[in-house]
């Protein structure tokens, strides 16, 4: 690993402080009970004679048995494996024309925050790279109260009502007969389900494209998803979509990739997070805001309260308003990131909730299931959950309460007590905002919530070639897993066919039905897209200008040339990127000039899925060794299949042949390929540079063979 940048377990704020009360170390401290009873002997129970039963008056014996027997609580019904980082927010400049929230109108104001990344269908001990929807939950700290933005890395969601959510989770869930397959999408439940829910389709484009796998936590967007509102201090209300932007750009694996990290490293993405943040690399985030007037909720050709539904940027331009820095890593995974309890109706003064039914259901469903996740109604209690403003009202008792009421006024109004807590100034206190409502009560879906195919066609025309070529390839993975051919055969004709001929037809070719014959849009579903591409929506169009965090293996054995590899390691270095040398065994490699150097992983202990590069350096001796190592070839062999750069320079240029690359059928033929660089010569100053725009570029996709037509 890197060495760190800066020492950040120092990074305090003002929530890391106020968790100092409850941080407990060991340091020079004596082992006692949960009663404080010093204990001299923990590895011997008491016994009746040494060879004797053990007995029951043996309370320390008792107490760590219980204690252990209790350890676990439920995991979270959705977004089970997650991992989470302390940091702040601060706002560019005051936001007081949209809002009156503090947090957003004092620039020398840094937020805390907590925020926690999941996937969503996996169980608690589940591969971080499987293919899902990324959670990407942020609990803002204010003066005034927690604010939780409880968003996703897809800008829509699956349902429009969330009183689909069981169904929708159920189906996607391992089946409930022999609960596989795990942390997948791939079965016949969630297909079905798909295939008779067509609001799924716009949501199913995203989930099949890239952004379903992630590089990295700290490369991917966030999403409140719903339409929020902004209220200012006079009462006016805009809507708003609020937007999370890496600052390194949005970059992802590749399918293979991803099936192999998953094994290679399970904790891939959780890994990634921690070392960034130990070396100092901090994860950086601007927070978008869309801002539409209330007057022009209705100009964009669907609803706004549909969370099927973006707003292209095209229509209406993200402003950056302000960033975010993670820079802690929590000191306790169970305590801080499993007992984080975020609630989506957790809002401050000056933001406030739409009519979005996927939203309304979301306000229920967060407290509710953390009564029984966190064990009762006292979970704010729990140190992460806690506010930094202060608390003061009349609830009282339940399981695990910390607070001690002073008083005896437990009530409002009161006068044993003065009248405390007083009621707050309405000008600060939260206000709900007062739209004006009239309606039938009905159990019926809007009509302006009837297009579901517009903006899943608006996505798919959206890609880049790759990126289609990928989401064709991933639906015919997912529906070539669907046993039942009758499901396979519903989601391309009534869902796949409507989105786009080529798609629905390579898609039923690989999955073995019938072709349909042309998309016609359902009855009574216009095409209502103002706009028929939206740049924004392609990964294509993200930063590719650094190589910072990039992390590269150099696969060097006895005999490596020390001369090449200082030169390329300084380079890489110097732009920001980690290196890590890749030797045949662990202990010093000795170099071809007689100088030693030290691998930090072995051929069979790291992987080139691991990495974002490889470089292979001359040296005679080295490349001899490398070539004869069947785990060596497989490195090289992958990070050309994934796309990645590949770097050779001296006698490592004969690699790729060893590797059989010359014969690889791909797009691209090696010597036109920008992503290998090779110099056999050893102009190590062109070579680097080309290294690292090869690196910057983060894939050269166009080496790909496209999926099967
Ligand atoms: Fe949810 C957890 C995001 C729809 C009900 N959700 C959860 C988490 C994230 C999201 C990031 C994990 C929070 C954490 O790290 O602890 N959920 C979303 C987004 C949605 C969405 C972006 C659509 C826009 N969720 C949604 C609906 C419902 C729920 C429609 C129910 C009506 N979600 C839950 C939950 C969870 C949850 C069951 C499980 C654990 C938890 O809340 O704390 O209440």
């Amino acid at each position: 690993m890197a060495p760190r940048k800066a020492p950040p377990k120092t990074a305090s704020n003002g929530k890391t402080e106020s968790l100092e009360t409850f941080r407990e170390r060991p340091e020079n401290q004596t082992f006692t009970t949960d009663q404080g009873i010093p204990i001299s002997h923990t590895d011997d129970s008491l016994k009746a004679g040494v060879r004797g039963p053990t007995l029951l008056e043996d309370f320390h014996f008792r107490e760590k048995m219980t204690r252990f027997d209790h350890e676990r609580i439920p995991e979270r019904v959705v977004h089970a494996r997650g991992s989470a980082a302390h940091g702040y927010f601060q706002v560019y400049k005051p936001l007081e024309k949209y809002t009156q929230a503090k947090f957003l109108n004092d620039p020398s104001l840094k937020t805390p925050v907590f925020v926690r990344f999941s996937t969503v269908a996996g169980s608690r001990g589940s591969a971080d790279t499987v293919r899902d929807v990324r959670g990407f939950a942020t609990k803002f700290y204010t003066p005034e109260g927690n604010f939780d933005l409880v968003g996703n890395n897809i800008p829509v969601f699956f349902i429009q009502d969330g009183i689909k959510f069981p169904d929708v989770v159920h189906a996607v869930k391992p089946e409930p007969h022999h609960e596989m397959p795990q942390a997948a999408s791939a079965h016949d439940s969630f297909w079905d389900f798909v295939s008779l829910v067509p609001e799924t389709a716009h949501m199913i484009m995203w989930t099949m494209s890239d952004r379903a796998l992630p590089r990295s936590y700290r490369m991917m967007e966030g999403f409140g998803v719903h339409t929020f509102r902004l209220i200012n201090a006079q009462g006016k209300s805009h809507l708003v979509k609020f937007h999370w932007k890496p600052l390194l750009g949005t970059h992802a694996l590749v399918w293979d990739e991803a099936q192999k990290i998953s094994g290679k490293d399970p904790d891939f993405h959780r890994r990634d997070l921690w070392e960034a943040i130990e070396s100092g690399n901090f994860p950086e985030y601007e927070l978008g805001l869309q801002i539409v007037s209330e007057e022009d909720a209705q100009k964009y050709g669907f609803d706004l309260l549909d969370a099927t539904k973006l707003l292209p940027e095209e229509q209406v331009p993200v402003q950056r308003v302000g960033k975010m820095v993670l820079n802690r890593n929590p000191d306790n995974f169970f305590a801080e990131t499993e007992q984080v309890a975020y609630c989506v109706s957790n809002v401050v003064p000056g933001i406030d909730f739409t009519n979005d039914p996927l939203m309304q259901a979301r306000l229920f469903s967060y407290l509710d299931t953390q009564l029984t996740r966190l064990g009762g109604p006292n979970f704010a209690e729990i140190p992460i959950n806690r506010p930094v403003a202060p608390v003061h009202n009349h609830q009282q008792d339940g399981f695990h309460r910390d607070t001690i009421n002073t008083g005896r006024a437990n009530y409002h109004p009161n006068s044993l007590g003065g009248g405390c807590p007083f009621m707050a100034n309405p000008q600060q206190a939260f206000r709900h905002h007062p739209e004006r409502m009239e309606g039938n009560k009905v159990r019926q879906r809007s009509e302006s919530f009837s297009d579901h195919f517009s903006q899943a066609t608006l996505f798919f025309k959206s890609l880049s070639r790759p990126e289609q070529q990928h989401l064709i390839a991933a639906l015919q993975f997912e529906l070539g897993k669907v046993e039942r051919p009758e499901v396979r055969e519903r989601v391309v004709n009534q869902i796949l066919a409507n989105i786009d001929t080529e798609l629905a037809t390579r898609v039923a070719l690989a999955v073995g039905v019938p072709a349909p014959k042309a998309v016609k849009p359902p009855k009574g579903d216009k095409k209502r897209n103002a706009i028929t591409t939206a740049p924004s929506l392609s990964m294509l169009n993200t930063p590719k200008d650094s190589i910072q965090t990039r992390k590269i293996a150099v696969m060097v054995a006895d005999g490596f040339s020390a001369l090449e590899v200082n030169a390329v390691k300084k380079a890489l270095v110097a732009g920001g990127a980690i290196v890590e040398l890749v030797a045949p065994k662990l202990g010093p490699v000795k170099s071809q000039e007689g100088e030693e150097a030290m691998p930090e992983k072995t051929f069979l202990t790291a992987s080139s899925v691991l990495y974002d590069a490889i470089y292979a350096p001359g040296g005679e001796k080295s490349v001899a060794t490398i070539k004869q190592l069947a785990d060596a070839m497989e490195f090289i062999r992958d990070a050309y299949r994934h796309c990645k750069a590949v770097g050779l320079s001296g006698e490592g240029t004969q690699l790729l042949e060893a590797a059989g690359l010359h014969q690889a059928p791909a797009a691209q033929p090696l010597d036109a390929d920008p992503g290998i660089v090779q110099s056999a010569k050893g102009d190590m100053k062109k070579f680097t540079k080309n290294f690292i725009t090869a690196i910057a570029a983060h894939r050269n996709w166009d080496r790909e063979a496209p999926p099967p037509a």
